[in-house]
């Protein structure tokens, strides 16, 4: 278990990054759909936020887009001809179908899959479930490439085991790490592991669709092997109601601090009471924000709790990796202020970060990133070309800048260059990043 560092992978934007709203319950991506989407800037910003953690004495990894517009799945329903003539006569005709198959939400690496650490694992592996993210049309397509990302990152099976989606089903709905969250003593050492649902598969739904079921959760605790260290904690109903569609939105975890809105959870003392009495070797602290100062509607306009929750090389207390919505918004801006200033806050500073483009679709600082705690050994064991230097940020950002159009609105959607340019600029990423040739379905056909 010598030196584990938790680090985040941080998924790259998409060459296709649009506003489609498409997300029920994600009042972000509602309000702006159908405006101007920059491309090459949300790319920039994402490498930029990744640079600055970086700079800041942290690993980081990087993850890569899928490929969208998504040609074999349009190919799956019954279009056919030349890539581009897939596209063009998929946009014309079935809007619905294509906008998802355009989506570019692989970038929202919380998402991805849910980790669990080798300390927490029955037999020693560190243990990653892909998440099926059925909830969503063009989110339900990311399994599949997801997998394969995971498998090259992770390949190495007598030190990981990279578990498939679960059933794609409505009992069975899964989104990941977002809905999920980890607290011990260091990142090493065996943690408590929160698993926050929104539903049970039995009851009938209500109000904006809660993406994450007990059940799927319990499944992915029982394949990784967490026995007793797993919690399992109701979203409260009127977060999710007042757009607080993952966990993230309302709560972020990281060594002994939760940090927390006070709507965030059904019933926050018996999650309390659960967590100190399975914490190993350290006493959690629960940083609970009061709704009489950051009502629900603050926090999920200002993703104060999408923010990553960090400790700094040498740093006695952590710090907060806020979006810079976080600052304009004066009630969030004065309560952090507020919190940082007092010498005991288990949270001691926050750097600001600018990820606009994402968060006009409901994607913060925290949703752009998966964490994966590894130890040493797994971190040597891991494909080295997906963690970041400055030299490969130097060639992610010269590769954004040849490929990425500066601007995409909605009447551009559909332009048929649009599969050639995307094509040609993934096939250029594979190897950049250790991808290999056939990564993309474009490669394979
Ligand atoms: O699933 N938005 C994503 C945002 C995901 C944020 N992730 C976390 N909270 N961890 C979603 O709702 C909007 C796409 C569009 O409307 O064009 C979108 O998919």
């Amino acid at each position: 278990m010598s030196g584990a560092e938790e680090i985040n992978f941080d998924g790259l934007v998409g060459l296709t990054h649009n506003y489609a709203g498409l997300s029920e319950g994600n009042l972000a991506s509602a309000r702006n759909r159908d405006s101007m989407a920059r491309p090459r800037e949300a790319a920039l910003q994402g490498i930029a936020k990744m640079r600055r953690l970086r700079a800041l004495g942290l690993s980081q990894g990087v993850l890569p887009p899928h490929e969208r517009p998504n040609i074999g799945w349009l190919r799956s329903l019954g279009f056919t001809g030349t890539d581009s003539a897939v596209w063009e006569s998929a946009w014309k005709t079935e809007p619905t179908i294509a906008r998802a198959a355009l989506a570019v939400s692989a970038m929202w690496a919380a998402n991805a899959a849910t980790i669990s650490p080798s300390a927490d694992c029955a037999d020693g592996k560190l243990h990653a479930s892909v998440a099926n993210l059925q909830t969503m049309l063009h989110r339900l397509l990311e399994a599949e490439q997801t997998e394969r990302t995971l498998r090259r990152l992770l390949p190495d099976e007598s030190r990981f085991a990279v578990h498939s989606a679960l059933t794609p089903h409505d009992a069975l709905s899964d989104e990941g790490a977002a809905n999920h969250m980890r607290m011990a003593s260091i990142s090493g050492a065996p943690g408590v592991e929160i698993f926050v649902y929104g539903r049970t598969a039995s009851e009938t739904k209500t109000g904006f669709p809660a993406r994450q079921t007990l059940e799927a959760s319990q499944a992915v605790a029982r394949r990784h092997g967490l026995g007793a260290s797993a919690v399992f904690a109701r979203q409260a109903a009127r977060a999710i109601d007042a757009g607080a569609f993952h966990n993230d939105v309302v709560a972020v975890a990281h060594e002994h601090v939760l940090f927390h809105h006070e709507d965030a959870f059904a019933d926050k003392a018996a999650l309390y009471a659960e967590v100190r009495a399975k914490a190993q070797g350290f006493a959690p602290v629960f940083v609970e924000v009061p709704s009489a100062r950051v009502g629900l509607d603050d926090a999920v306009s200002s993703y104060l709790f999408n923010s990553q929750l960090v400790r700094l090389p040498g740093a006695s207390q952590l710090t907060l990796i806020a979006p810079s919505e976080v600052r304009e918004n004066n009630k969030t801006a004065a309560y952090v202020a507020e919190m940082v200033a007092q010498s005991d806050s288990a949270i001691g500073q926050v750097e600001y970060v600018e990820v606009r483009e994402s968060m006009r679709n409901g994607g913060g600082p925290a949703c752009l990133r998966l964490r994966i705690v590894m130890t040493a050994e797994e971190r040597a064991a891991a494909a080295q070309g997906f963690f970041l230097t400055d030299a490969l940020a130097d060639q992610l950002e010269t590769w954004v800048c040849k490929h990425y159009r500066e601007e995409i609105a909605p009447a551009d959607c559909g332009d048929p260059a649009l599969v050639g340019e995307v094509q040609t600029a993934l096939d250029e990423l594979t190897r950049i990043l250790p991808l290999g040739g056939d990564f993309y379905p474009f490669q394979r056909t």
